[in-house]
């Protein structure tokens, strides 16, 4: 028996193999749920395709900016399965330049961009779905500590993560009367297509493997171990959290001093 079995998963954010989508995907089809992914285009549609195949499972098309593809989607998800139970949000976007330099000097385009991709998806792949969950479905959205805590360089895409996790309890209130949660699994740095724009990003990797109590960066894989507990029935009084896979570095105050050289 497994802890997901008759579990309906909707996985987005797969581009490739690194993704921490991918290493959720693979956990939640593991512990024994059915696996439908998205793809935001041809780009990356072979290799989700790929993916859906090793597991068993569903690819389609869906672009989280466009209300047209959101509603093909839904189509496709009630015609084809009839129903969810989890939803995995694993989607952000934002402008390189914006990743860099001032945060004042983000333009206003560039700010909506991360917004809408980063932020509002959120909404809108709920408003998109909600018919097709499952009461007590559990959905689950991807952050990080920038979201309340200044990291250099990590600038617009903090700032869209706070609005994240507040949708992430907003939306818990307005489920939680069908029993169904909403969660954010708050990751520690793993390198991916999307991490790598972020300036410095091996020295991230580095200063938390060396300060956190775990001494550890962690792996899409440890994200999904999480995931698999907030889909599964074992967190069925969970909702409106934000729960750390980050080696406990988010709860470190002073970091240790370097070891000395030699
Ligand atoms: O260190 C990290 N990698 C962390 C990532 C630490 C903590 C949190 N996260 C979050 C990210 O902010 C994101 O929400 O995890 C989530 C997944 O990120 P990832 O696995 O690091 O990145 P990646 O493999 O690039 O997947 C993100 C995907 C996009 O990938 P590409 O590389 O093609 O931009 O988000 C998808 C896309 O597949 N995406 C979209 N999907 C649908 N519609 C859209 C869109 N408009 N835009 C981007």
């Amino acid at each position: 028996m497994g802890l997901l079995d008759g579990k309906i998963a909707l996985v987005t954010g797969v581009a490739n193999r690194w993704s921490i989508a991918t290493g959720i995907a693979r956990e939640l089809h593991r512990h024994g749920a059915s696996i439908i992914l998205t793809y935001q285009g041809e780009r990356v549609q072979g290799e989700v395709e790929k993916l859906a195949a090793e597991l068993g499972g569903h690819a389609y098309p869906c672009d989280v900016s466009s209300d047209a593809s959101l509603a093909g989607l839904a189509a496709r998800i009630e015609k084809d399965h009839g129903r969810l139970t989890t939803l995995v949000h694993s989607i952000a976007f934002v402008n390189k330049e914006d990743l860099e330099g001032k945060v004042y000097t983000t333009s206003r385009a560039g700010f909506a961009l991360a917004a809408d991709i980063s932020a509002f998806s959120l909404i809108a792949l709920t408003n998109a779905l909600v018919d097709a969950l499952a009461d007590g479905s559990s959905i689950i959205a991807l952050t990080y500590f920038g979201s309340t805590t200044i990291v250099p360089n990590y600038n617009v895409a903090g700032i869209v993560k706070a609005a994240l996790e507040a949708i992430v309890r907003y939306l818990s209130f307005d489920l939680g009367e069908r029993g169904i949660r909403v969660n954010a699994i708050s990751a520690g740095p793993i390198s991916t297509a999307s991490s790598r724009q972020v300036r410095d990003f091996k020295k991230m990797l580095d200063k938390v493997a060396a300060a956190a109590p775990l001494r550890r960066n962690v792996t899409p894989e440890d994200v999904g171990h999480t995931a698999v507990y907030l889909a599964s029935d074992l967190s069925l009084a969970v909702t409106s959290d934000i729960h750390f896979v980050d080696a406990g570095y988010h709860a470190m105050g002073m970091y240790p001093e370097p070891a000395p050289a030699g």
